[in-house]
């Protein structure tokens, strides 16, 4: 993304700080796996909002102090033993020029110069996210400010949290972000078909997901999240990720998986038979599931707020189980009661973005649901779960579980569905299967 994109969310974010205040951001440092190896480095998504810089050990200190510099970067300086066994990295000069910062300078300045900073500030702020080793760091630099009191040292009196202010800047993505969501999809969209043509009885669920892993990996791509490929039972675990049951003639399989493309995320699920032909009942879940997303995508504009497409979903499923008689009484009443929530206990949309759960507030300071607005994306993505657990319920409807998930960008009309070309109507998805 271009550099002045990200001098811009500075300049917002330093705008929404008050006078005489000094924000500082962490980057993410290498996780341990194990032993002495780690886990790939994933840059910490807000200092990536506001640096566009993917490197371990940094920190961003933003100031609206006219004796501070307004952006300054701290790093590692380069170290030639270490770049021989780990590859080049960038010093404090060469952060400064990537990045356009004020003052760069080598982590072991950061202690004194913050010190130095924080000396006559007012407000502090701090990202949420890490806020324990940033409390921790910063409780070291307020004794220090506390003992130069008597000296004339005065000590930061309040410390406030970044992330609703990063949250109300990253809900709205711009057209660069929204053409790298669109690549996101399509890379999703290939390793989905892909797993989808592969799949018939007898494979394993992780099977299946390495053909995900192999189509994401051939774009550059990682997975935005664990991938889910849940086949019978597992279809109606929410967030299952051993992947490693064996798929059986009579199962639907349940495939939740997304690609991240420079550091977006896409987030797809699509439901269907192994066999390539639904049950009776399968096919009556799979319709109502499908009819509720279509009416939830349906009121994704501007009129909206967060909370509709959820509500008409809601509407739709509560119909369709009652009228297949798995739900009893009426549909105001189950609203009401909630008793839906034994085959639906999860809600229609989150935020999509850098992180596949982005940031961004669901529901303002007086309790209203956000307006949605364009250039705002989202899931859309109902199901149905009938567990064997459910005892009551007749066999022949349990073990199913269908979930049809899309990333839907808001427009000035007609929403945008960002992974449009992923089929979900029967006959489409069950020509593909096992092709
Ligand atoms: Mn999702």
């Amino acid at each position: 993304m271009a550099t002045d994109i990200y001098h811009q969310r500075r300049q917002t974010f330093c705008q929404s700080m008050a006078p005489d205040s000094i924000g500082i951001l962490r980057g993410a440092t290498l996780a341990r796996k194990s032993q002495d190896s780690t886990w790939p480095f994933r840059q910490d998504r807000n200092f990536y909002y506001l640096t566009g810089l993917s490197q371990p050990d940094l920190w961003a200190v933003f100031s609206t102090r006219e004796e501070t510099p307004a952006f300054s970067v701290f790093c590692r300086p380069r170290n030639s033993e270490h770049e021989r066994w780990n590859g080049p990295t960038l010093g404090p000069e060469e952060v400064a020029q990537v990045c356009g910062a004020e003052e760069a300078h080598p982590l072991d300045q950061l202690d004194h110069l913050m010190i130095q900073w924080l000396n006559g500030a007012d407000t502090i702020y701090i990202s949420q996210q890490d806020s324990r080793s940033i409390l921790d760091k910063l409780s070291g630099w307020m004794d220090a400010l506390t003992h130069q009191i008597r000296a004339g040292a005065r000590v930061p009196q309040a410390i406030r949290f970044v992330d609703p202010v990063l949250g109300k800047l990253r809900v709205h993505k711009n057209a660069a972000e929204l053409a790298t969501m669109r690549k996101a999809a399509q890379i999703t969209i290939e390793g989905h078909l892909r797993a989808m043509k592969k799949a018939r009885p007898g494979l394993y669920e992780y099977e299946l997901a390495a053909e995900l892993d192999y189509t994401f990996s051939r774009h550059g791509c990682s997975h935005a999240y664990d991938p889910i490929v849940g086949s019978g039972p597992n279809a109606c675990v929410l967030h299952h990720v051993r992947n490693d049951r064996r798929i059986e003639a009579q199962d639907l399989i349940l495939i939740d998986a997304g690609a991240e493309y420079q550091c977006y995320a896409s987030d797809i699920t699509r439901t269907f038979p192994a066999c390539g032909t639904f049950t009776r009942e399968q096919q009556a879940i799979y319709e109502i599931v499908l009819a509720a997303q279509e009416k939830a995508i349906a009121v994704c504009h501007p009129d909206s707020d967060f909370n509709r497409p959820h509500q008409a979903a809601l509407e739709v499923i509560i119909d369709g189980l009652l009228t297949l008689g798995l739900l009893r009484g009426d549909a105001k009443e189950v609203m009401e009661t909630q008793t839906y929530r034994r085959f639906y206990m999860h809600r229609t949309s989150h935020w999509l973005g850098l992180d596949v759960h982005d940031a961004g507030v669901y529901q303002d300071e007086q309790k209203n649901w956000v307006k949605l607005q364009p250039g705002m994306v989202l899931t859309i993505e109902p199901g149905i779960y009938i567990s064997a657990d459910e005892s009551d319920i007749d066999p022949m409807w349990t073990n199913i579980g269908v979930r049809i998930e899309d990333d839907i960008c808001i427009t000035p009309s007609r929403p945008e569905v960002i992974t449009a070309d992923m089929p979900k109507d029967i006959t489409t998805l069950c020509a593909l299967i096992g092709t």
